[in-house]
């Protein structure tokens, strides 16, 4: 693959102005007939060609206005089909007739086949594989399409926008034809067809129209659908309550399918699911599905304004659409449940997501400058720092400049392919502030680290705090500007109340917003009556690091204090992790382990605190994981000694908080059947944080057996298993509870994958033999993604001690099934390709072995455009 600039876009010669497609459905051998109508775009080139985009066709048919095109006039390159001798003004139209195998599409792009259904996935660059085309956001049309199939095996036939009718053609085929009103790229078409049951129901909306919804999952599935179908709801009316926007079709269609490389996908009026994001029941689904289910539905419905009605002009600008619309899935999550919950959740696991990969070889700026392979930049970085970045304009403008911002942007650029400056310019606009700093979020890769240091004058009773902002530097950036960085603040008193934050001179501040903007920059607060301990980055206000000096009790003061409740979380979890780095430090010296004894006390008093929700609670208790420790001590990592040390001080904690997680544990049992809403999520969540200390202080399997046996839901269940599992794999209640949940959910996919997984996430180095056993257990399907993502990539992603074998066999076996994916499916084993990192900061032996792994792979003759982009960054 070549490498794409940014800097090199330019609008195409031609413009489309409306697509005909027709498909005549067969598995082996479908004809797919498109006729685009262009005309050439006012003042370009009056003899330049017609270039469209191809990938992997068999072209059949050329037509320019329905008379062929002789040989001369046009060329099929490798991924090109370029045609000369256009009209210089009038419009015209070709027609392109290509065949396809869609049961033999194995990479899950373009047309495929996936239980029986016909499916599409065209972003990014999918379309180019069903026909010729400008394949690029920033080409919009409007589609009709027809589609003709076998009745009795594909009765239903589906596409974009409203339906206009369909017929019987008498020879046991069926067409139906639809017509989508909302020009739209070619990535936001979709085309479904197969014999799946339904779910209905409508939405009223705010201005009285009706809008049919309708999920479509396999037959029999469909009471698994119900609270997909209710987060769907609450988000079309979330959506226009709090960003004022209505939907715009008479039909909103989902359809559930098992086969997928990514969680959905957002087409117009025509959503494709992983299942995984649909279906969920007590029995199947636990307290984390629900809420996967419910954030990912309204994500893609919230898609519909922020990514279809507005586009993204290329490429480049993907977060420009995928920021916005998971800061918008953020806020609705939010409000649905648990605001503090929700943002710990989302700062968990931006930290141990997007902080390695800003830390390592694929960093990359929100919005890239250049790219090989687009499915790569399908990121946390662009998905989850973009919605930071987003919440950061928020904070700077405040809720209401931030809502005019927002209207102007969607008053301005509705029905154009805009980008991140046309974005930025509505805040400005609405707001008459610069944000041209600001503007570096989006260029400059790395996380920031800010520095702090607070120096309290007695007789002045002011309050000095002196900041000094570094980028590190991210391959291709090595010197970087300083950011504007909104930083909320709180100064905490001896007695635990806050401080006035009176600002006496220095850098800007509003209300708790610390504006730092120059590399080092002091403010001054006054009237503060004693030394303040300051409380930073509440809310997670910036993504970003931040070194200050603090001693426990400074920390255990905000925990206990802080009005912040995420700061309070904050504190407790900056406390464990400084107790973990030096717990990891002590077992690799084989020194004995200290565990903080005001860690401890305030861990245990957060836990048992009524006064607080559970699933605050819950958050508490559960311990920076071994990823986050190793990310914290950032080099020369030994994952066995940091999960010795780890482990020592999960038993010191089991020991002295026995009773606190007794109680808990009857506390928060919850008699009556099953619900899923936040509350009772947060409770089992609390419950099962303090059962897994309990597993961990006795010792023995016999709680986690009794749990086990008992649980009357997934997410009990689930965890009971996942305890048995990791604690105690050779036990004989884990053999018997594996075999026990096998045999039970066996036709069960989503509930096998977590079998598989749980077994994937057993630590130590015998888990490289038991994972290489479930690959050849009748159950292991290596062509269905959630299934290869359950076994391989949990083991990859989620394993550290298993994966990172001293030996490097965990990494020589990643890259034998990295080359076995790749030719089926070069998305999929590039992804689970990046679980590699973090390689660098491993100790010496064990990144030799990684390097190692990653030569071969790299070495392996006809590899995809997807892993060796990613390989190749890797090595560099
Ligand atoms: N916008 C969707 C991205 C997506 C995708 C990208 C590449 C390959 C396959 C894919 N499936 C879905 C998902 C989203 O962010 O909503
Ligand atoms: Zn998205």
């Amino acid at each position: 693959g070549q490498i794409v600039h940014l800097e090199d876009y330019r609008p195409t010669d031609f413009v489309l102005e409306r697509v005909d497609l027709t498909f005549e459905l067969d598995p082996k051998e479908t004809k797919v007939e498109a006729r685009l109508i262009f005309h050439r775009r006012e003042g370009a080139n009056p003899s330049a060609p017609l270039v469209l985009d191809g990938d992997e066709l068999t072209m059949t048919g050329l037509l320019l206005d329905q008379e062929e095109i002789p040989a001369a006039l046009y060329d099929v390159l490798d991924d090109t089909l370029t045609i000369r001798g256009l009209p210089e003004t009038a419009p015209f139209e070709i027609t392109v007739t290509t065949v396809l195998s869609p049961e033999s599409n194995t990479k899950l792009m373009g047309l495929y086949r996936t239980s029986n259904v016909y499916c599409t996935q065209c972003e990014a660059e999918g379309f180019r594989r069903i026909t010729y085309f400008p394949d690029r956001p920033d080409v919009l049309a409007v589609y009709t399409v027809n589609i003709i199939a076998d009745k009795a095996t594909a009765p239903l036939l589906l596409s974009n926008g409203n339906y206009l009718g369909g017929a019987d053609l008498g020879d046991g085929r069926h067409f139906a034809s639809w017509f989508d009103p909302h020009p739209k790229p070619s990535y936001l078409f979709a085309l479904v067809a197969g014999d799946l049951g339904v779910v209905e129901d409508k939405f009223m909306t705010a201005s009285g129209r009706e809008v049919a919804l309708k999920i479509y999952v396999e037959h029999g599935k469909e009471p698994r659908a119900a609270y997909a179908m209710d987060a769907l709801k609450r988000a079309m009316k979330w959506d226009e309550e709090v960003f004022g926007r209505e939907y715009d079709l008479d039909i909103f269609m989902i359809v559930a399918v098992s086969d997928f490389n990514m969680g959905a996908m957002e087409n117009k009026g025509l959503n494709v699911f992983n299942d995984k994001y649909v279906l969920a029941d007590p029995e199947t689904a636990t307290d984390t599905d629900y809420a996967n289910i419910e954030a990912i539905i309204a994500h893609e419905y919230f898609h519909n304004w922020t990514g279809n009605r507005i586009t993204c002009r290329d490429w480049f600008q993907l977060c420009l659409k995928e920021g916005l619309t998971v800061y918008r899935d953020h806020e609705f999550s939010a409000d649905m449940r648990s605001r503090v919950v929700k943002r710990i959740a989302e700062v968990r696991h931006l930290k141990s997501e997007q902080f390695p990969e800003d830390a390592g070889p694929l960093a990359h700026p929100v919005r890239p400058a250049q790219y090989r392979e687009i499915n790569n930049f399908y990121t946390t970085t662009v998905y989850e720092k973009g919605s930071e970045v987003t919440r950061m304009i928020a904070t700077i403008l405040g809720r209401d400049l931030f809502k005019k911002g927002m209207d102007l942007y969607f008053d301005r650029h509705d029905g154009q392919a805009v980008t991140i400056e046309d974005f930025i310019a509505c805040f400005e606009d609405a707001s008459g502030r610069d944000l041209s700093q600001f503007s570096l979020w989006y260029e400059q890769a790395g996380t920031p680290l800010v520095s702090a240091s607070g120096s309290y004058d007695t007789a002045a009773q002011t309050f000095t705090l002196a900041l000094e902002q570094t980028v590190p530097p991210t391959p291709g950036q090595s010197a970087k500007r300083p950011m504007h960085i909104p930083l909320r603040v709180g100064l905490l008193l001896e007695d635990g109340s806050e401080a006035t934050l009176k600002r006496a001179s220095g850098a800007d501040v509003t209300g708790d917003v610390i504006h730092l903007t120059e590399r080092r920059q002091t403010v001054v607060f006054s009237g503060i009556p004693s030394r303040p301990v300051p409380s930073f980055n509440r809310g997670f206000s910036a993504p970003i690091n931040v070194h200050i000096e603090q001693s426990a009790e400074d920390r255990a003061l905000i925990a206990r204090h802080e009005v912040d409740l995420f700061a309070r979380w904050q504190a407790l979890n900056a406390m464990a992790l400084d107790n973990l780095v030096e717990a990891a430090g002590e077992a690799r010296g084989a020194r004995p382990i200290t565990c903080d004894e005001l860690l401890v006390e305030g861990l245990l008093a957060a836990a048992g605190d009524d006064r607080l929700e559970p699933a605050f609670r819950s958050q508490v208790l559960s311990l920076p994981s071994e990823a986050d420790i190793a990310r914290e001590i950032g080099h020369d990592n030994d994952p066995d000694a940091i999960q010795a040390g780890r482990q020592a001080i999960l038993s010191a904690i089991a020991a002295s908080g026995r009773s606190t997680f007794e109680r808990l544990a009857d506390d928060m049992a919850l008699p009556g059947p099953f619900r899923p809403d936040a509350t009772s999520a947060g409770q089992r969540s609390l419950r099962n944080a303090a059962l897994s200390y309990l597993v961990y202080g006795d010792g023995r399997p016999e709680r986690a057996a009794d749990a086990f046996h008992s649980a009357n839901n997934m997410t009990d269940l689930s965890l009971a298993l996942t305890l048995l599992a990791q604690r105690f794999p050779d036990a004989e209640e884990t053999a018997e509870a594996l075999a026990a949940f096998k045999k039970r959910f066996a036709d069960n996919a989503l509930v096998i994958d977590k079998w598989f997984a749980i077994q994937a996430t057993i630590p130590g180095p015998a888990t490289l033999e038991r994972v290489k056993t479930l690959m050849s257990d009748p159950l292991f399907n290596a062509s269905n993604p959630n299934r290869v993502r359950s076994l391989v990539g949990t083991y990859a992603f989620s394993n550290p001690t298993g994966f990172n074998r001293a030996d490097g066999e965990g990494y020589r076996f990643l890259a034998r099934q990295i080359l076995a994916i790749d030719p089926r499916n070069p998305q999929l084993a590039a992804r689970i390709l990046t679980s590699m990192r973090s390689w660098r900061s491993l100790e010496q032996t064990r990144a030799e072995h990684a390097r190692g792994a990653l030569k071969e792979i790299a070495a392996a003759s006809s590899l995809s455009a997807d892993v060796s982009d990613i390989v190749e960054r890797m090595l560099q």
